[in-house]
């Protein structure tokens, strides 16, 4: 069963774009199994057939050990690893064509501590993939755009998987500012023209340097337009997923 991880900073849009792309492939007549791995959701937009918090209990360990939320939340993501074989069980329990995984709310849970690249190691064999949301609105701004190129870049580093990249709630956004966004990610001399017509000192010269540098490393960040309010772009999702699943290609898209 191939698997694919949905990733982004707190708020991009992870949980509902993993409750409406599910709902788009079980449309398209395809068997998927949706698994929340975030232990300290209280409210999800999708009826999950595998949950983490069947096994973790953030509540519990704030009440065991006497943590606050964030640090019942950080040994919450690192007892997680601990749970794989159950997790691994439930899924394939379920037997579907596609595996979907909603990742915890603060990404550095998952992508900056040891338990989420073993999880990602661990969960299975088959091919795997990972999707990485760029805000749409976040993004309109140059400077915050290099910078999610840089923490998505710093979460290749940690995954080495496959990795797909979606401007994700292009519906909050008027569309020629979402088509700039995802022509910067096409064009680096777009991107460029864009730091030095609207940043300025310090700004612009650290945005350019910070994106030279990731050009250097090879990595794409070609941005898939999507909404997981209006559905769009998601055929678009799922041809590049398919492509890199069945194909078991190296690079970021
Ligand atoms: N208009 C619009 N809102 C969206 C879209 N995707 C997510 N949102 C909203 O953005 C907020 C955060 O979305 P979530 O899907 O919970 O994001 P998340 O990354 O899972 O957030 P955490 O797990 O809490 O870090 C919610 O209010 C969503 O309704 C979208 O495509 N369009
Ligand atoms: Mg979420």
């Amino acid at each position: 069963m191939p698997i694919t991880f949905i990733i982004g900073t707190a708020g991009s849009g992870k949980s509902l774009f993993t409750a409406a792309f599910g709902e788009w492939l079980k449309m398209s007549k395809q068997d998927v199994a949706i698994v929340n791995l975030d232990p300290g959701v209280l409210k999800l937009p999708y009826s999950p057939d595998v949950d983490i918090r069947n096994y973790v209990d953030v509540g519990n360990l704030m009440e065991k050990y006497g943590l606050g939320p964030n640090g019942a939340l950080i040994l919450a993501a690192d007892l997680i690893a601990d749970q794989i074989e159950k997790v691994t069980r439930d899924i394939e329990e379920v037997d579907a064509d596609m595996v979907l995984v909603d990742t915890p709310g603060q990404m550095e849970l998952f992508a900056f501590r040891a338990s989420g690249p073993y999880i990602v190691d661990e969960l299975t064999k088959e091919p795997k993939a990972i999707v990485y949301l760029f805000d749409a609105v976040f993004s309109i701004n140059p400077l915050n755009y290099v910078s999610n190129m840089f923490l998505s870049a710093a979460v290749y580093n940690r995954f080495f998987q496959p990795q797909v990249h979606l401007l994700s709630k292009c519906d909050l956004v008027p569309k020629e500012q979402a088509d700039r966004i995802a022509d910067w990610s096409a064009d680096p001399r777009a991107l460029e023209d864009a730091i030095e017509q609207e940043l300025e000192g310090s700004k612009r010269l650290f945005s350019r340097n910070m994106m030279r540098a990731i050009g250097q490393l090879g990595l794409k960040f070609l941005l898939i337009p999507i909404s997981s309010k209006t559905n769009q772009g998601l055929t678009n999702v799922n041809t590049t997923l398919e492509r890199i699943l069945s194909g078991g290609e190296k690079y970021t898209t």
